[in-house]
């Protein structure tokens, strides 16, 4: 129907690629349209023959859909001005538009990146916002753009509970799950929902992603749940253009494998005509809001002006393929809805296509003439939000004295009347308080319930505080930590477990993409709060090999916002457990507990019986301050080592062979966080030093021993004689073998010995 370029092509459209004949298409359609128009109906509220559409939705979905296209045309626009940053458009998919029309703005949206349409119409639903405007803003990167403050082009609304998303495919599947288990999860906890008990979470993406990991990772947890009748009130909308970027998915691919899925209720909309797939739109929406049940909605798009608009599909694709996509705009076929139902009249939609253009270029030019990000600061301040003091005060806060007696069985009871205990103990025995503490808190994750996890750490829990709170989930990394940022995105608590650390890098991206990047994203209007226990580190005399002796901290050291402390001892983990759920409570943080398996049951120290790594138990009201470190020899100078982990009792017998052996008076310094490393900290007890040893348990290769190296160079304490004691960069083999990769008691004396030497 288009195979020519058609002419005019308005000026300032020029030069554009295919964007500039879609837009012609449409003026061109209107004009050439010699259909015969409807009597038109009557009421607004009168529905349009052969639809579930009545005349005010359809005109109120026009305009989204118009909206949409016209910000796609100015970003292709403006781009070329360098005042747009961003041209990953909307074109051909503002059918979902319908999509936001049938849900509720109070039902948490994590959106496709082609949502233009969608977040249009969502827009209706509040009073006095502006979705042209404030898309303008993100499209300039302007910090006025209310979604992420000029830090990424993404749809995004706290109002409008659409959280801001990555552009990693897929990765916002686990977690739109998670929020819908959480909706139901937290209603029965009785916790006060930020929503309406009845929500839905929404969950759109493309044919092609349906098809990662991360997504059919979410499918199938997802059936899991549906399987054993609990509710996931999760509406998937797979947005089939038929394409990604120039991979076309094999036709019918999407309908063959979700059509059957069990635990999966598939719908089929047509989202390309707005007359036919709206009641298909409906019936989806509804049976997922009533449900409780996972609901699967195929919605029909294609994609017309290209994957973005640095992509010139005439260079890969035929004219021939281009102009049929090209005809199929859905826009042309709401345009003919328009002029058959006599809802407007040729001149009417033409005005009207204009009047929108002429706003979204308005909106432009203004987003251009504001403010930039204009700082580092200004750029990072919502990526690690920290107030120190009162993030103290809630890690002491203690007045929840009768809720701990009921969970410890009785005054008696308490911990901190017990005699002192080894880490596996007081981590337990601190995970009750904070559960008592907190009745948002949550913790789940594989083995952790009745089992009460490998190792036994979280024994007893689910009995105390019953299985709402502390629950098995299914074997995946990767879906426990989206659950946890759905869990949070309600207000509960989460406190997942990850079994072992090799088992996190498997699920890394949950982290480091998604639940760390957050409140960077969002300006730090959204946040998911949660404190990862994860049992690690090598030193289990030789048991288990690579996967349960893990020692690579690198990968946790570089994602940016996290905060990860290694407990040593169990007063520590106590203290130091307490200050992570305060500072997830108060600011909202992602915090990794790195536990050391091999000190779990750790009971002496220097000899067999001394009982010298056991502890008290710390009483509510002590907190470990974020990023001090805890230091065995205070005023000792000769030589100071800088440790973490089962580093810390390897370097405290290590020093007293050194001091036997040198006569040296030796410190140790129990670093107890490793990310951010407390750089000011580290020079204040190295600046005193003589000598400085760095004993690693981690990996050679930008371990924490690294860190700890670069912050004592740059304090100008580099010519102090040092050396590091470090693992190597391998994985760690079974038995004694293990043993030659990470450093040893051995290793430090040794060290030493050079140091002297
Ligand atoms: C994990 C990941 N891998 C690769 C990409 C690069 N990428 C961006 S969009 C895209 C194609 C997605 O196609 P589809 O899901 O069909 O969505 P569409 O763009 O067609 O709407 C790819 C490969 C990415 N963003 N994330
Ligand atoms: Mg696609």
């Amino acid at each position: 129907m288009f195979a020519t370029v058609p002419n005019p092509i308005p000026a300032r459209m020029k030069g554009l690629n295919r964007a500039e004949i879609c837009d012609v298409n449409f003026s061109e359609f209107v004009k050439a349209w010699n259909g015969q128009a409807d009597v038109r109906p009557a009421a607004e509220e009168a529905v349009l023959a052969g639809s579930a559409l009545d005349a005010r939705g359809f005109r109120e979905l026009l305009e989204s859909q118009l909206i949409s296209r016209h910000l796609d045309l100015m970003a292709r626009v403006l781009r070329l001005q360098n005042k747009v940053f961003y041209t990953i458009g909307s074109s051909g998919h503002e059918g979902n538009a319908m999509v936001a029309r049938l849900t509720r703005h109070t039902d948490p949206a994590f959106l496709h990146y082609r949502s233009g349409g969608f977040m249009a119409e969502r827009f209706r639903k509040l009073p006095g916002m502006d979705p042209v405007m404030d898309s303008a803003l993100s499209f300039a990167a302007s910090k006025d753009d209310p979604a992420s403050g000029g830090r990424h082009k993404v749809w995004g609304s706290k109002p409008l509970w659409v959280l801001p998303q990555t552009s990693t495919i897929a990765s916002h599947l686990p977690k739109a799950l998670g929020t819908a288990i959480a909706i139901e999860a937290g209603r029965r906890l009785g916790h006060a929902l930020p929503i309406p008990d009845d929500s839905i979470a929404v969950c759109s993406f493309g044919d092609a992603s349906a098809n990662h990991a991360t997504a059919q990772t979410a499918f199938n947890a997802a059936a899991w749940t549906a399987y054993q009748k609990l509710p996931a009130p999760v509406l998937f909308v797979c947005e089939d253009n038929g394409i990604g970027i120039s991979v076309k998915t094999p036709s019918g691919w999407i309908g063959n494998r979700f059509r059957h899925m069990d635990g999966l209720d598939y719908f089929y909309a047509d989202g390309l005509d707005l007359a036919a797939g709206y009641g298909d739109v409906q019936r989806a929406v509804e049976h997922c809001r009533t449900t409780r049940r996972p609901t699967f909605l195929h919605l029909r798009t294609n994609r017309i002006m290209g994957h973005a608009g640095t992509d010139f599909e005439i260079e890969w694709r035929s004219i021939d393929e281009l102009c049929r996509v090209e005809a199929g705009d859905p826009l042309l076929r709401s345009a003919a809805i328009a002029l058959e139902s006599g809802l407007m009249s040729k001149d009417e939609l033409l005005a009207l296509y204009e009047s929108i253009r002429d706003r979204c270029f308005a909106a432009a030019e203004e987003a251009d003439r504001r403010p930039k990000l204009e700082s580092l600061s200004e750029v990072v301040a919502p990526l690690a939000p920290y107030s120190p003091d009162k993030v103290a005060a809630e890690a002491a806060r203690a007045d929840y004295d009768a809720r701990r007696v009921e969970a410890f069985g009785g005054e008696r009871k308490l911990p901190e009347r017990q005699p002192p205990r080894h880490l596996a103990i007081q981590i337990n025995n601190a995970l009750h308080d904070i559960f008592a503490k907190y009745p948002e808190t949550l913790l789940f994750g594989e083995d952790v319930a009745q089992k009460g996890g490998v190792y036994t750490v979280t024994k007893g829990l689910q009995k105390a505080f019953g299985p709402r709170r502390v629950f098995n989930t299914l074997l995946d990394e990767t879906m426990i930590l989206g659950m946890a940022q759905g869990f949070a995105n309600v207000g509960l608590l989460p406190i997942p477990e990850i079994q072992y650390l090799a088992y996190f890098h498997n699920a890394c991206d949950q982290i480091r993409g998604e639940a760390a990047s957050l409140q960077f994203f969002s300006n730090n209007q959204y946040a998911n709060p949660m404190v990862v226990r994860i049992a690690g580190l090598g030193y289990q005399r030789g048991f288990g090999g690579h996967f349960h002796n893990d020692n690579s901290i690198t990968a946790l050291r570089d994602i940016p916002g996290l905060v990860v402390g290694c407990p040593s001892r169990g007063d520590d983990a106590a203290t130091m457990l307490r200050t992570l759920t305060a500072l997830a409570r108060v600011d909202g943080r992602v915090s990794v507990f790195l536990e050391p398996i091999a000190l779990y049951m750790a009971k002496d120290l220097y000899e067999a019986g001394d009982g010298g790594w056991l502890t008290d138990y710390p009483p509510p009201g002590e907190a470990m301050p974020l990023g001090e470190g805890r230091v065995y020899g205070e005023g000792h100078d000769d030589l100071v080592i800088f440790t973490y982990g089962n580093g810390v009792p390897m370097s405290l017998r290590a020093a007293r062979e050194i001091e036997r052996a040198h006569g040296w008076k030796c410190r140790v310094v129990d670093l107890r966080w490793l990310v951010p490393l407390n750089e000011s900290y580290i020079r204040e007890q190295a600046a005193s030093a003589r000598r400085i040893l760095i004993v690693d348990e981690g990996r050679h290769s930008a371990g924490v021993g690294e860190g700890v190296i670069t912050a004592i160079i740059e304090g100008g304490f580099g010519a102090r004689p040092f050396k590091r004691v470090v693992g190597v960069d391998t994985y760690t083999p079974l038995a004694g073998a293990a043993f030659m990769v990470i450093p040893g008691e051995q290793d430090i004396v040794a060290a030493a010995a050079e140091l002297a030497g």
